[in-house]
């Protein structure tokens, strides 16, 4: 018996057809006509065409199979090798490219091109990402979003690597390590996976008192966003733009959502988890490829040296934010991310973003963190991809010429030519030279005694803390008491959260004691000493998330739960209104595919009831027939798609079968539940959450 050979009949066409669209090397293979139609030949990596790609050399049918395939080998070989480190944090990532377009020039404080030529648009490539789960973790842990922009400006690449937070959680490079392990899974049991709600972090945290300011933003729903698309973005450190005259201003960006802020409240992100693990790289992905494309405007807070001598806390310490109330926001442009990546790995996995690709007219501050982050970022590129040619890879390589003498190295692509690798060199008058225009470090004035230091100026570690934690609403403040609660009750050393509610009274008083009778403490644990008097600064709305929510449905998604006989036309207002509000509609109903409305006429089904629950929308509405209603009352994903919808502070559009299933599953109606025919009091009610029935659903701290 002989093995099977495949008898495709094969009709050489011609040379060509690379083997990808955006290899420029292409993996050759002629063309062959088969049943399916014109398609490249499957060939190794050497161009040799394969004529079985489903069964292994053997000595015999049932033989061992023979090390001379080297098809098999070349094929598994590579295979082997196709994971690279991922990142040591922001593993888990979801990127986009588009175009920032500036609309203000800052010709007055920079050379740098990107910021004063006004229409010219500007190719970027945008990564958004948690920070402490590995690249298979969830995407939505209470966690910080990273916020990462790779410019690729007519002068260069310029990479602005911030976060969705304006501060970070220490003040010298030199703890980054520690803070790092401190997050992550515990080194013995490997868990928890994405989560800070452990005793390391929070042991960690505890004897870190510069963090408080960051806690503060990492417990507040900021880290618990609805969409990447609806997440601010901050460069975090202070940097320098440098005129033509060679003056220096000091500069931080904010990137601020056109959507507006907004985020998922707690128990909701924890189904989330469940339903849709993919949930914001999904909503970010159905967004570009519907048209609907996520944008940004850049702004920007611009002081001098004077000025900010003048601040009641030191802008080179990057546990501080300088109040927009303080020094006010000037937008200059605006991001739009329209094209989603080709490829993940060679794009999203590949791209390497280092604070310290930067163009002329741009330079660094002496904050210490960023002074750190300057040697970081190069060196685990060179670990992650291997070569210092990383930047040859298409989504790292600038999209302006760029020339020097760099040569050689592992897996270069370049193939340069001539004898001249040098310079200066009177050999080859064309080969690259320094230019005046080039990039100029800012000659700032160093004095004093160099030593392993923190400067006296970063030790207030709870002004600013107070601050934040007083500028919110009284639902954020809850939320923030309760996620405190929630994290600290995951912690398992008493002395551990007896410290944090120890700092906390630094803080806020009240705070302190929300915490403490949350985690049933029978007293107030000592605060410990504070390094510098602590001030009450002014409170800053600015900080506030509801206060940046917009009053819009624009991007969002709406649920239309139904089952067989709904009413046709409530159905069809209800969507009218929602896409007329710029949202999406999906319907949801116990079975996929059509299903027959109250008029005969059929819809078809987006989400299976099962495997589609509400927290995955923003508002929902609920139409059902009397014997719909009586079905569903007897399905546990329908009680609890209403119950959630209405526990997660959604506006609910009910008919009397809506109404009878919320009866059913013990939801009493409130102003945020509202009768079907009327669309518009619906849409209006689902442009926010409803704030005011939460104390009605559950306990906050
Ligand atoms: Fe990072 N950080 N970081 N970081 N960071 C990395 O670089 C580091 C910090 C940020 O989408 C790593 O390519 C040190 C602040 C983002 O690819 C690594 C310190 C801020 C991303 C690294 C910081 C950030 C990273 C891991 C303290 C906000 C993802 C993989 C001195 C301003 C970029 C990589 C992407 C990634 C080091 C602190 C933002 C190890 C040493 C502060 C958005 O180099």
């Amino acid at each position: 018996m002989s093995s099977k050979k495949k008898d495709t009949p094969r009709v050489t066409e011609g040379k060509g057809a690379p083997g990808t669209r955006s290899d420029p090397v292409g993996t050759g293979g002629e063309l062959h006509q088969t049943a399916g139609g014109t398609h490249p030949v499957l060939t190794t990596n050497q161009g040799t065409p394969i004529s079985d790609n489903q069964n292994s050399l053997r000595a015999h049918p049932k033989g061992p199979t023979l090390l001379e395939d080297f098809i098999l080998r070349e094929k598994i070989t590579h295979f082997d090798h196709e994971r690279i480190p991922e990142r040591i944090v922001h593993a888990r990532g979801t990127a986009a490219h588009g175009f920032f377009e500036l609309t203000a020039s800052l010709a007055d404080y920079t050379t740098a091109q990107i910021l004063t030529e006004v229409g010219e648009r500007t190719p970027v490539f945008t990564r958004i990402s948690t920070v402490a789960g590995g690249a298979g973790s969830v995407d939505t842990p209470r966690d910080v979003r990273g916020f990462a922009v790779k410019f690729y400006s007519k002068q260069g690449n310029w990479d602005l690597v911030g976060n969705n937070v304006p501060v970070f959680f220490i003040q010298d490079a030199m703890k980054f390590p520690d803070l790092v392990h401190a997050v992550k899974m515990e080194p013995d049991r490997g868990f928890p996976q994405s989560a800070s709600a452990h005793d390391t972090f929070w042991d960690y945290i505890s004897l870190t008192p510069e963090s408080m300011h960051m806690v503060m933003w990492i417990m507040s729903d900021r880290t618990l966003p609805r969409s990447l698309r609806m997440i601010e973005g901050f460069g975090v450190h202070s940097f320098r733009l440098v005129n033509a005259a060679g003056d220096s201003t000091f500069v931080k960006f904010h990137w601020r959502p056109k959507l507006g802020l907004q985020s998922t409240v707690w128990d909701e992100t924890v189904k989330i988890a469940g339903a849709d693990p993919d949930f914001h790289r999904r909503d970010m992905f159905e967004a570009i490829q519907s048209g609907a494309f996520p944008e940004w405007e850049l702004a920007v807070q611009l002081f001098t040296e004077d000025e900010a001598a003048a601040f009641p806390f030191d802008h080179l310490d990057a546990t501080k934010l300088i109040p927009e109330e303080l020094v006010p926001l000037k937008v200059i442009g605006r991001m739009v991310l329209d094209r989603w990546p080709d490829n993940f790995f060679a794009e999203t996995e590949q791209v390497a973003f280092c604070p310290s690709h930067l163009v002329p007219g741009i330079d660094f501050s002496n904050d210490p963190l960023l002074q750190g982050r300057l040697f970081s970022y190069l060196d685990t590129q060179l670990s992650r991809l291997g070569s210092p040619n990383f930047h040859q890879l298409p989504i790292n390589a600038p999209k302006c010429p760029f020339a020097n003498h760099q040569r050689d190295g592992h897996m270069t692509m370049q193939r340069p030519v001539g004898r001249v690798a040098y310079e200066p060199s009177s050999l080859a008058p064309d080969s690259p030279r320094e230019t005046p225009q080039g990039f100029r470090s800012f000659g700032a004035a160093e004095s004093g005694e160099r030593g392993r230091v923190r400067a006296e100026s970063f030790a207030d570690h709870y002004s600013q803390a107070r601050m934040f934690f007083r500028s919110q609403t009284a639902p954020e403040q809850a939320h923030l008491a309760s996620a405190l609660v929630f994290e600290l009750s995951k912690v398992e050393t008493p002395h551990v959260r007896e410290a944090i509610v120890g700092h906390l009274r630094h803080i806020d008083a009240a705070l302190a004691q929300r915490v403490a009778d949350g985690l049933g403490l029978k007293a107030l644990p000592p605060a410990p000493r504070a390094a510098a008097p602590i001030l009450d600064m002014d409170a800053s709305p600015a900080l506030q998330l509801i206060g940046k929510m917009k009053h819009t449905l624009e991007g969002r998604c709406v649920a239309i739960l139904i089952n067989e006989g709904s009413d046709a036309k409530a159905l069809a207002a209800i969507k009218a209104a929602v896409l007329k509000a710029g949202a999406s509609v999906k319907v949801v109903a116990p079975k996929i595919g059509e299903l027959k409305l109250s008029d005969g006429s059929s819809v078809a089904v987006d989400g299976q009831l099962a495997g589609t629950p509400s927290v995955l929308f923003d508002a929902v509405a609920v139409l059902l027939s009397d014997a719909g209603a009586k079905a569903l009352g007897r399905e546990a994903a329908a009680i609890d798609f209403v119950r959630d919808a209405f526990g997660h502070l959604k506006a609910i559009s009910i008919d009397q079968g809506g109404q009878a299933l919320l009866q059913t599953a013990g939801v009493v109606p409130d102003a945020g539940v509202l009768a079907a025919p009327d669309t518009a009091a619906f849409i209006d009610a689902a442009k926010t959450r409803q704030w005011a029935r939460e104390p009605s659903v559950r306990t906050l701290a």
